[in-house]
């Protein structure tokens, strides 16, 4: 039903602040049409400061994230939260099973959204880039990006957003010293959650002794509590002035190039993936290519070689198959 509303109608209809309307067009980019909302986009720059929570799993980030939006309405943002493969997902702008409820401003409410990235091409960056594309051009001016810190997403993070959020909780049992290094690299502030335990201000003060400066950038460790909200409003204004230093350091511009060539990059490598596939399923003969590197009579880039080889001559192909390579 959806796919019958035209992109250029969702997009007015999302103009409009109808909720429904960006929420049919995020399925769209999930669903492998991202393409047909992206392209409607161009002409206008894409302003949105994109902010990065990533941590590990019940950390508090959605928690936290709803706080800090909160804390931005306040001040006039107009606010975007997107959960990228959450365990816990968001529902009509609540988080599902748990019984924290925020208190959004003068009936200001940021949107909420949570996303499936997994298995989808392009994955993390694809998805979730397109869609902080999408709310930008609907004029939101922050989008909180979550992801679980567990394996290549917690780095990704760090190609989408302008500024990274490492959530750390304490009492995981962990030291600061067995974390991987790729955290710290990619945190531009450091925030330790679930400050009402007693091993929070420990945990802290690990992580003030292992932070070094980044492009000049003293990387602030801070306290949260997202349960009251305490430490929010210190994060916000934190988050500001990371994006103050970026720009004026002439930063900014930079790591959103950057952003884009790796874009540009993961999209030809998804284009020629997907070429590459529908070439493998049309061509002729593969199943006695694969047999032969089975054999161990191809090697998979003879193999390779010979599949693209067959684009401009099949029988070039079936000969080199009948007589062997050299
Ligand atoms: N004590 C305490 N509990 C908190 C705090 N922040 C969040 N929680 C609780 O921690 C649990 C997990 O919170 P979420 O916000 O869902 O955590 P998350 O990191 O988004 O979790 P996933 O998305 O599932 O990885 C919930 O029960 C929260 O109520 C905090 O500052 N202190
Ligand atoms: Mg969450």
């Amino acid at each position: 039903m959806n796919r019958e509303i035209p992109v250029a109608d969702l997009l007015s209809q999302a103009a409009e602040g109808q909720e429904r309307a960006i929420a049919i067009l995020i399925s769209e980019i999930e669903g492998g049409k991202a393409r047909a909302v992206v392209d409607c986009l161009v002409g206008r720059p894409p302003n949105a400061q994109v902010i990065g929570l990533t941590g590990p799993p019940g950390a508090g980030k959605s928690t936290l994230a709803g706080r800090l939006a909160s804390s931005l309405l306040a001040i006039g943002s107009k606010v975007g939260v997107v959960a990228v493969d959450p365990s816990s997902p968001f529902s009509g702008g609540a988080l599902l099973g748990d019984r924290v409820r925020m208190d959004w401003p003068d009936q200001a409410r940021p949107f909420m959204r949570s996303m499936a990235t997994r298995g989808s091409t392009g994955g993390l960056a694809g998805a979730t880039e397109d869609t902080v594309a999408l709310l930008s051009w609907l004029g939101f001016t922050h989008v909180i990006v979550e992801t679980v810190g567990a394996g290549q997403n917690d780095l990704a993070i760090a190609g989408i957003a302008d500024t990274v959020v490492v959530v750390s909780v304490p009492g995981l049992g962990d030291s600061v010293q067995t974390e991987k290094a790729g955290m710290y690299e990619i945190a531009d502030l450091h925030v330790v959650n679930k400050s009402d335990r007693p091993e929070a201000g420990q945990l802290a003060a690990e992580l003030r002794h292992v932070t070094e400066p980044r492009d000049d950038w003293e990387v602030p460790v801070l306290l949260t509590n997202a349960l009251d909200g305490s430490g929010v409003e210190e994060l916000r204004d934190q988050i500001e002035r990371h994006r103050a230093h970026l720009l004026e350091a002439g930063r900014f511009e930079g790591r959103r190039q950057e952003r884009a060539r790796s874009r540009l990059i993961a999209a030809a490598a998804a284009r020629a993936e997907s070429a590459t596939r529908a070439r493998l399923s049309e061509v002729g003969g593969l199943s006695e290519i694969a047999e032969q590197v089975v054999e161990g009579t191809l090697s998979v880039y003879q193999a390779l070689d010979l599949v693209l080889a067959g684009d401009s001559d099949d029988s070039e192909r079936d000969a080199w198959l009948d007589r062997g390579l050299p």
